[in-house]
């Protein structure tokens, strides 16, 4: 089972969306292993966004995501990673389909509602930055064996 990781963002927490978006996850059959309401820190921000430590919006995107409560989680399922990115949609939301996240619910890049990693490596990296190996459950949902083969 691959596991990947996501963050509800503080739009979404301080739209009353943590529900919705974990409903569609949920749904999905994947499996929350680990989650937690947190304020994401400025030392943990910076980390997680390492990768665009140059561009122009980078300290408008960690003072966003620091601003307010957060929700990350560990997603496990198959195919975890490609598939919660489908179900986050595109980047910027005024171009994500209708029926992602993102589409149905925001209309600018800068409050695109969730995180969802764009690979296994990046998965990997981002767990080990918010959680501790501890902090992930093992178990099995009842209806896995109606959702998968
Ligand atoms: P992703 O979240 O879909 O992986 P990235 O390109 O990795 O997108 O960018 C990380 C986050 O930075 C985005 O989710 C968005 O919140 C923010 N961001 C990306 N591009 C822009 C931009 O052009 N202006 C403002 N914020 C941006
Ligand atoms: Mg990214």
């Amino acid at each position: 089972m691959e596991q990947t990781f996501v963050m509800i963002k503080p739009d979404g927490v301080q739209r009353g969306l943590t529900g919705e978006i974990i409903s569609r996850i949920e749904r999905k059959g994947l499996r929350i292993v680990a989650m937690r309401m947190c304020q994401v820190t400025d030392e943990t921000a910076r980390r997680h966004y390492a990768e665009h430590v140059e561009k122009p919006f980078f300290n408008s995107l960690i003072e966003f995501i620091t601003s307010s409560p957060a929700v990350p989680m560990i997603v496990e399922g198959a195919g975890a990673v490609s598939v919660m990115r489908t179900i986050a949609g595109a980047t910027d939301p005024k171009e994500s389909l209708v029926g992602t996240i993102r589409g149905d619910f925001g209309l600018d890049v800068g409050r695109n509602l969730i995180h969802s990693a764009d690979s296994l490596e990046s998965a990997k990296r981002e767990i080990a930055i918010h959680f501790t190996e501890d902090e992930a459950v093992l178990y099995e949902r009842a209806e896995e064996r109606w959702v998968y083969e």
